[in-house]
């Protein structure tokens, strides 16, 4: 007769839920008035921050009315992400400027 020992391996496995995703910084930059780049992905509590390198202020206003952003000449301004949904953007101030902002749950 033969006696095996076998090792128990104890294997312990913790997920977190899918809700648990950390929010990123999505990074989008006017420059020579285009912003780029022109179509981003991103979820509901992410931040967006927009820098803005020319000379002159440029607004990132939503199609919704859901934020309104003013980024002064040659700086930086940020919104946090509060709702799920495609979002259409333009500058107020050079209409041209336009973007998207595809944000999911
Ligand atoms: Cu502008």
């Amino acid at each position: 007769m033969e006696s095996k020992r076998t090792l128990p391996v104890l294997c312990l496995a913790i997920l977190l839920g899918a809700g648990s995703a950390k929010a990123e910084v999505i990074v989008v930059t006017m420059d020579s008035m285009t912003i780029s780049p022109p179509e981003v992905s991103a979820k509901v509590g992410d931040t967006i921050q927009w820098i803005n390198k020319d000379l002159f202020d440029h607004t990132a206003t939503a199609r919704t009315g859901d934020w309104d952003v003013v980024i002064p000449a040659k700086t930086t301004a940020a919104t946090v992400l509060k709702k799920a949904g495609p979002i259409a953007y333009y500058c107020r101030f050079h209409p041209n400027m336009k973007a998207m902002i595809r944000i999911e749950q």
